[in-house]
């Protein structure tokens, strides 16, 4: 068989799973949401990475449903936290560009909110930058409805797809995600410090958070924190971990 072939029912038997990987507020430490990260074991392939299957899910379009399934799978784990007094954390999905060339977006996420109770706020969706550089009509309209339902905008891996100011403007962006490899290379060349520094100051002049990906070091974290960044994800403040760990972690006594 296949990988597509095998990915095809892994959705339906099970074999998907969720981690959750703290966004944290370096001011004060507090998480503020956690991104929902998917997992597959395969019976017969073992343990799939995403960077392999999500591919080939986006390759066969098995992706819409994937993408669905861990939408509504983290909002039942944003609603057992929030039942155990987590209640102003957030959590966060990505979405594939092929979610923007279909219909059905805006009713699924809109179903989903609905059957697990989550308030809309708690929801933050992660894009790529694709869709905003191919953005027709179609693309501002289901940002748009998002927005109205009161979804939280990420993009994520910002920098690497050259969106430009005015895409920025069109679409109402809550928080933008320096890709990792920016915020890595930073010590070591002049020129990426700069370029984090340039996508953290069009974050501030434009009013959206900018949160720091793949943080290691605590040098890291300084360097992002003085160009004014906010918000940091990466192996210092934790790694993906499992829905218990998670659980643990959210309602852990401060
Ligand atoms: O979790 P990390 O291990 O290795 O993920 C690798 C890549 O796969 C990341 O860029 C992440 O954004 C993406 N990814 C992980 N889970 C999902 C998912 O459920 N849907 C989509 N579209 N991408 C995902
Ligand atoms: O692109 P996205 O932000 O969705 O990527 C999440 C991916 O980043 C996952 O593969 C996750 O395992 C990985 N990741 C998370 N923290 C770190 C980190 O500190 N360093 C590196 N190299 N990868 C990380």
């Amino acid at each position: 068989l296949s990988m597509e072939q095998h990915l095809r029912g892994a959705v339906a038997n099970g074999e998907l799973s969720l981690h959750f990987q703290p966004l944290t507020r370096i001011d004060d430490g507090r998480v503020v949401a956690m991104e929902a990260l998917s997992r597959w074991r395969s019976p017969s392939l073992g343990e799939v990475s995403p960077t392999t299957f999500i591919p080939v899910a986006e390759d066969c379009g098995l992706i819409i449903e994937l993408d669905y399934w861990v939408l509504e799978s983290a909002c039942r784990e944003l609603a057992t936290w929030r039942a155990h007094g987590a209640t102003e954390v957030g959590v966060a999905v990505n979405l594939s560009s092929l979610h923007f060339r279909r219909e059905g977006l805006v009713e699924a996420v809109r179903a989903v909110l609905a059957r697990t109770q989550v308030p809309a706020a708690r929801l933050e969706l992660e894009l790529s930058e694709s869709p905003l550089l191919q953005g027709g009509p179609e693309v501002t309209a289901i940002l748009n409805s998002l927005k109205a339902m009161g979804v939280r905008l990420v993009i994520n891996d910002f920098g690497v797809g050259y969106s430009s100011l005015a895409h920025l403007r069109r679409y109402q962006i809550d928080r933008l995600k320096i890709d990792r490899r920016f915020v890595q290379a930073m010590e070591h060349t002049g020129d990426d410090a700069a370029i984090v520094r340039a996508l953290i100051e069009l974050g501030q002049s434009m009013r959206i958070e900018v949160l720091a990906e793949g943080v290691e070091t605590d040098a890291q974290r300084r360097g992002v924190h003085a160009a004014g960044c906010q918000l940091v994800q990466g192996q210092l403040t934790g790694a993906p971990m499992n829905a218990e760990t998670t659980l643990a972690l959210l309602t852990a006594p401060s």
